[in-house]
């Protein structure tokens, strides 16, 4: 039996499964990563610029990277695994994503399918929210970072808005982390895709099917701290394994 029939065979079997995705499953539809070659912008980690201390003490270098990434983005559309991934869940209900992405590329591939929407553990790329108030728009317009004056501000409160992206050392939003947390807990398998699997919380997600005794089945391009504990690690990029995993038994 190969790796793939084994990991077919257990989603098969299952009667719940959530899905705990990462910047990988975004790589083939041309997302850079967060770790890795790429992960620089003008010379700055991301994990300097993602945090709030960078913001309070540069909102205009903050989000003029903000404004780039959202520019990226938006050329990109869902690659094949997002697709299967959307089909999986449009058809199944025990069948959940979680995803830590914030490009909303999982929501674009689950049209307006109530039952594919992701439960985005770190927020959206194209949502804002106030600094002062916490009121929270949709927004896919041009970030002008020119100055401070001409950054995005709120119309109830004229405060400044910032990203509605969980950063380093903010707490993830609770109802989100704990509906992932159940699913993961009450979970027979947690497929796991494209993430370096250390950024915590979302990292431990896995380890709570683990310990529950149901199966980790892990989808990279390399090892990561998962792979050890995982019941079938297939190696390979996303946009095509994660079709070949759940088709025809899910299909599109
Ligand atoms: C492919 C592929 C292909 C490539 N196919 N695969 C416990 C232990 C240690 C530390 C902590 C802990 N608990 C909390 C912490 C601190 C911190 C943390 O985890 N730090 C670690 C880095 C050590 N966590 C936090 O700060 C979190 N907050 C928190 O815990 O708050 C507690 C609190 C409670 C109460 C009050 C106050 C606080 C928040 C974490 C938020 C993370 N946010 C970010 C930035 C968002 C900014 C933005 O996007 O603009 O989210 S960090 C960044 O990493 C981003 C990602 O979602 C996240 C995960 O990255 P991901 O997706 O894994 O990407 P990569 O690039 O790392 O990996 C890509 C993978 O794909 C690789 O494995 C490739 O091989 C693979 N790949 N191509 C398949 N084609
Ligand atoms: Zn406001």
């Amino acid at each position: 039996m190969t790796v793939m029939e084994r990991a077919r065979g257990i989603i098969r079997d299952a009667g719940h499964v959530v899905v705990l995705t990462g910047a990988g499953v975004s790589a083939e539809s041309g997302v850079p990563t967060f770790r890795g070659t790429g992960g620089l912008w003008k010379e700055h980690r991301a994990e300097d610029l993602a945090t709030p201390e960078a913001f309070v003490r540069d909102p205009r270098l903050v989000w003029e990277w903000y404004g780039w990434r959202r520019r990226v983005v938006s050329q990109c559309v869902p690659n094949a695994a997002h697709v299967a991934l959307a089909s999986a869940a449009r058809v199944h209900d025990d069948f959940r994503i979680v995803t830590q992405n914030v490009d909303g590329l999982h929501s674009v591939a689950a049209a307006d399918s109530p039952r594919a929407a992701p439960l985005e553990l770190h927020g959206c790329l194209f949502r804002l929210r106030c600094t002062r108030c916490g009121k929270r728009r949709d927004d896919r317009g041009v970030i002008d970072a020119t100055s401070r004056a001409t950054l995005p501000a709120c119309a109830a409160c004229e405060g400044l808005e910032r990203p509605d992206i969980v950063w380093f050392g903010e707490a993830l939003e609770p109802a989100v982390i704990g509906e992932a947390v159940a699913l993961a807990s009450a979970a027979d398998v947690c497929l796991v895709v494209g993430t370096s699997a250390v950024v915590h919380p979302a990292a431990g997600l896995a380890d709570l099917t683990r310990r529950r005794g149901g199966h980790v089945i892990e989808v990279n391009i390399t090892d990561t701290p998962l792979s050890g504990t995982a019941a079938v690690t297939l190696r390979g990029p996303a946009a095509v394994l994660v079709p070949e995993l759940l088709s025809p038994d899910f299909p599109e």
